[in-house]
């Protein structure tokens, strides 16, 4: 209860007609093979059919005729004759799976791995939440993205870095959890939906995580890389680039001196004797002070390079990550503006690194904001596999206080145009590989989730996880569709709650960006913590200069005429789109210009009014999402009722203190009153 389940809420399905019809087709089930995978499988179909349908199917290997539920391996067992014969399976790869029903009453869940049985049970479990008809189906999916991974921000004391949700999973007090049951919980819901790939800690590997690839770890460790292989999970571990100074007795950690080399070698084989199928290391260098191969004045292609070599024998991966920029810098050159720095790091290197490299890019150019363009290193870069980084977690979009889907913020990034080879270019090819012909690609994003009874605190932040999920396999979903399978398989099938919270999901976004930081400033935000608003807090700071209002105007001036020539990293025609106050999206405006607030923007207002009318909306808007979710209290569960009706009372509230300050704000930089006369000055 309490939102423990999450999405994989078996709750018997109330349409009496439905349920039975169901349960007919599932009244006798074969699951073929033994492995840890497919034992997750039946498990988890024995599960959801009792569950839903209140069943539980005969099991044979062997039935003769009627209504059966198959799942597996199709070259394993003659049960599947039917199905390899009606058509070619060979195209699914690892990981893509089939549901298909044959004329004499039987469902096959099938696909050439157990990884991809195991989606398949997933995929069909699904199809029982939301209600679809099991007559005649014939589904054929694979994923769009080799890569489908989490980062957790964790650290073994058990905090989590911009964690929202309570302590971390995997650590406790300096050791490796010994929950774990509720590791396989974990395990389960990240597997329905797809996730193939998780980092267990934080890319700020401190000293006592620098262990977490050593034998003081490593046979714990294991043990929750064996519950993610079955559930079709690899395990990364994010490490700390001077570890050969700091566990391994060197003086340097140079990327092309011989001994740094042999001791990553070594470090690696010991990894892989405890954690065969061990999915990689994900690395932070040369950022935030981490240290990395600038300090050895190399570039960071021979940094990834160096990784890349000693875990390539076993089949692992290096997930790089391009947050590299000075963050103690004061903007007085053009050369140091922040949104420029992953570029201007990374493009000279296309090419450089070994076919085991993913690049990591965050989806916009500085830091997880609100509101930002799109990277121009996505789709820059042309010979370089590259790794799309999202944030789940809410460091700036609420902290799950707030009520922030995130998933229409993700699919503007993926449908981006980046015009790298003409129109048609978007970020969603650039990164699952097929624009550039790269073998390897992917999603990562910052996990949200913690030891909270419901996962991830706000229970609706749920929607986050799983719609990352559901997007990194297909991209081609909209918000809305991943929103409805979410709600139902939630909260279960009663139409006019799903209709409420649809709508408050699917504006949640909208709303939040609202009555926060306008037109793409940015950080507004009070400094370390980033909750609420903080008008000046980070203006004047060493780490950037964010929004530049005094009483003339407002933006950051980065076109190539006059600016920091950010928008020079485009492809045309982004480029030039960006660089002219007229074309400029409203929404980036001031990420791209310093305009005077009575500057008019392409809707007809002036700046300065969109700012107070935006925020005013906002807060009301924010006032309704109450509104909403109360009037569906009667047919919500009531604990999980009140635990979201507590968040949105405080988002209600907070909402108008972040409208006041912005806006009194504005009012005493520009001297320019609300036209409606709103304020009380
Ligand atoms: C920022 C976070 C910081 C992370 C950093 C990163 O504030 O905690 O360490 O990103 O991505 O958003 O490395």
């Amino acid at each position: 209860g309490g939102g423990y389940e999450g999405w994989l809420k078996y709750s018997l399905i109330e349409d009496a007609g439905m349920r039975e019809a169901y349960a007919e087709k599932c009244s006798r089930l074969a699951v073929v093979g033994d492995s840890p995978v497919m034992a997750s499988a039946r498990r988890e179909l024995k599960l959801a059919l009792s569950g839903l349908l209140g069943i539980v199917p005969e099991e044979s290997e062997l039935p003769d005729r009627g209504p059966l539920l198959v799942a597996g391996v199709p070259d394993r067992s003659q049960l599947f004759e039917p199905l390899a014969a009606a058509g070619d399976l060979s195209g699914l790869g690892e990981e893509g799976y089939v549901i298909e029903s044959s004329s004499d009453g039987r469902v096959y869940l099938a696909g050439l791995t157990d990884r991809a049985v195991l989606y398949a049970v997933f995929g069909f479990i699904r199809l029982l939440q939301n209600g679809e008809d099991l007559e005649e189906i014939r589904i054929r999916e694979t994923p769009a993205n080799g890569l489908r991974m989490l980062n957790h921000w964790d650290n073994l004391d058990g905090s989590v870095e911009r964690g929202y949700a309570g302590k971390s999973l995997f650590f406790n007090n300096g050791e490796i959890t010994d929950d774990l049951e509720r590791i396989e919980d974990y395990a389960r819901l990240l597997a329905s939906c797809g996730i193939n790939a998780a980092a267990i800690n934080n890319v700020n590997v401190h000293k006592q995580e620098t262990l977490l690839i050593t034998d003081a770890y490593l046979p714990e460790v294991s043990r929750i890389a064996a519950i993610f292989r079955s559930c079709g999970i690899r395990l990364f571990l994010s490490v700390n680039y001077a570890s050969p100074m700091e566990i391994g007795g060197l003086n340097t950690a140079d990327p092309l001196n011989a001994d740094v080399a042999a001791w990553w070698k070594s470090a690696v084989g010991n990894v892989y004797r405890h954690i065969p199928d061990f999915g990689g290391f994900l690395v932070k260098a040369d950022s935030e002070f981490r240290p990395g191969p600038f300090t050895y004045g190399r570039n960071h292609a021979d940094g990834a390079n160096l990784l890349a070599d000693a875990l390539a024998p076993f089949g692992g991966l290096v997930v790089w990550r391009c947050f590299v920029y000075n963050c103690l810098q004061d903007w007085r050159d053009r050369s140091t503006d922040r949104a420029r720095a992953a570029y201007d790091h990374f493009m000279p290197l296309d090419g450089d690194f070994r076919d085991n490299v993913l690049l990591q890019i965050k989806n916009g150019p500085m830091d997880f904001q609100v509101r930002e363009p799109v990277s121009p290193l996505l789709g820059g870069m042309k010979r370089t596999n590259q790794l799309l980084e999202l944030q789940i977690t809410q460091e700036y979009t609420g902290q799950q206080r707030h009520l922030c889907y995130l998933v229409p913020q993700w699919k503007e990034v993926i449908e981006f145009d980046t015009r790298a080879r003409g129109e048609g270019s978007l970020v969603a090819r650039v990164v699952d590989g097929s624009l550039f012909g790269r073998r390897l690609g992917g999603m990562a994003a910052v996990a949200n989730v913690g030891d909270a009874p419901n996962w991830t605190g706000h229970l609706l932040a749920q929607a986050n996880l799983y719609g990352y999920a559901r997007l990194a396999w297909n991209p081609g979903l909209s918000s809305e569709e991943i929103a409805r399978e979410w709600v139902r398989m939630t909260f279960g099938r009663d139409w006019e709650a799903e209709r409420v919270i649809l709508q408050m999901l699917l504006d949640s976004y909208n709303i939040y960006e609202a009555y926060t930081a306008p037109l793409g400033v940015g950080w507004m935000v009070n400094p370390d913590h980033h909750y609420g608003p903080n008008v000046d807090g980070y203006e004047y700071a060493k780490w950037g200069t964010y929004h530049y209002a005094d009483r003339d105007g407002i933006g950051v001036d980065r076109t190539v005429a006059t600016g920091t020539g950010f928008a020079g990293q485009y492809h045309s025609p982004n480029s030039e789109r960006y660089e002219s106050r007229e074309s400029c999206p409203d929404e980036l405006l001031l990420f791209f210009h310093h305009v005077p607030y009575k500057h008019r923007l392409n809707s007809g207002k002036t700046v300065i009014q969109h700012i107070y009318d935006s925020r005013f909306e906002g807060a009301e808007r924010a006032a309704e999402l109450l509104t909403l979710w109360e009037s569906i209290g009667e047919r919500i569960d009531e604990e999980l009722y009140g635990q979201v009706r507590q968040r949105l009372l405080h988002q209600r509230e907070h909402a108008c203190e972040w409208r006041d300050i912005l806006n009194t704000y504005f009012y005493r930089k520009s001297g320019i009153a609300d036209e409606h006369g709103r304020m009380i000055y």
